[in-house]
């Protein structure tokens, strides 16, 4: 049994020696060749070259490295086999701990008082509490209700917006096109955890940052986005901040990656920018899970976290 380990963007050796310490009797291949006449049984991937795992008759099923799905559905020729995603507290805790950070950063004016050290200003700002402070959530999934439970704690007023209705204890939640109107207008602080679909793409434009609240107990909205770039119009979040209509952004996620260095979101005073590191897919950490659901399934049990192609996530 071969296992075909396929990324684009960085080197294969830290998942390779990972998934080799989880199962050190599989063999894995970071490329068709080497297999020679082997049968690729399973495939562990990110952003794999596009018609690749077409060309792999005996595959059954494909791994993402990550959350997201995306990276492998614009593969037009995949192969019908199950397409299985990454849940794990891992990734979890660190997309809450980057979710809270954030908040937590614009929510005590860390921009400002940035400013201000470098003046030598003392001066202090309003300060709201926590508790009157709305953070909408857009994509109440396995990472959004992590981090929705965690703002809790902290003693945020939290809602979060999702395809499906949903019930979640202390949480106002709102579902669908619907929706999404009262719960834009509910949120003071806009945290987007959602996947990059054919429904969600291009989601954040000038239409949705002109529903966002006006007035905030911050003086303005905030916006933060750790879900996927394909899901921002960068020129009207942009237009948006120059107006003043919205009040500062957080984005670790961008329509180019790496951010083009003419991107001026690189040097908007109102942007904090990281680099698609909010949550990172550690291979000691999710290794493991990989080749736990590989030899369940060949024991044959059902694989968990498998991806509705049909919705894109
Ligand atoms: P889930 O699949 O668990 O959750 C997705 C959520 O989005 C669900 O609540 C889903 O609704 C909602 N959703 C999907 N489509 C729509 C829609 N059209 N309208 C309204 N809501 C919608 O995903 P995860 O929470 O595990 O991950 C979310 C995303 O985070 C990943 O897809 C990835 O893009 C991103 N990510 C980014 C990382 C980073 O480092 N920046 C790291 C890891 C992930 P419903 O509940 O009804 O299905
Ligand atoms: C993911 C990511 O999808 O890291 O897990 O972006």
């Amino acid at each position: 049994m071969t296992i075909l380990l396929s990324v684009t963007g960085f080197a294969p050796s830290r998942w390779w020696q990972a998934l080799h310490e989880a199962a050190p009797d599989r063999r894995i291949v970071v490329d068709v060749a080497e297999a020679g006449a082997e049968p690729i049984d399973y495939a562990v991937v990110w952003k794999q070259p596009p018609g690749l795992l077409a060309t792999l008759p005996d595959l059954k099923a494909i791994f993402s490295l990550g959350a997201g799905v995306d990276h492998i559905l614009t593969d037009r020729e995949l192969p019908d086999v199950p397409i299985v995603r990454i849940v794990a507290d891992d990734l979890k805790e660190r997309m809450s701990e980057f979710v809270v950070w954030r908040v937590l950063d614009h929510f005590r004016r860390g921009r400002a008082y940035r400013q201000q050290q470098t003046q030598k200003i003392w001066h202090e700002r309003m300060q709201p509490a926590a508790r009157e402070i709305t953070v909408g959530i857009m994509g109440l999934g396995v990472l959004g209700l992590d981090a929705a439970e965690k703002l809790k704690v902290l003693g945020f007023d939290v809602a979060g917006w999702s395809r499906s209705e949903k019930r979640v204890a202390g949480i106002e939640t709102f579902a669908g096109e619907a929706g999404l109107g009262p719960f834009l207008a509910a949120s003071d602080i806009l945290v987007v955890l959602l996947p990059l679909t054919a429904d969600t793409r291009g989601i954040i434009d000038a239409a949705l940052l002109s529903r966002m609240k006006r007035e905030t107990p911050l003086g303005g909205p905030v916006l933060i986005n750790a879900g996927r770039g394909g899901l921002q119009h960068e020129t009207a979040i942009l237009a948006a901040l120059d107006e003043g209509r919205l009040m500062e952004a957080s984005l670790d996620v961008f329509t180019v990656e790496p951010l083009p260095a003419e991107s001026r979101l690189w040097s908007h005073p109102k942007v904090f920018v990281t680099p698609h590191a909010a949550a990172a897919s550690d291979p000691d950490a999710l290794a493991p899970i990989v080749m736990r659901q590989i030899a369940a399934h060949e024991r044959g049990e059902p694989l968990e976290n498998v991806v509705d192609r049909q919705a894109g996530y």
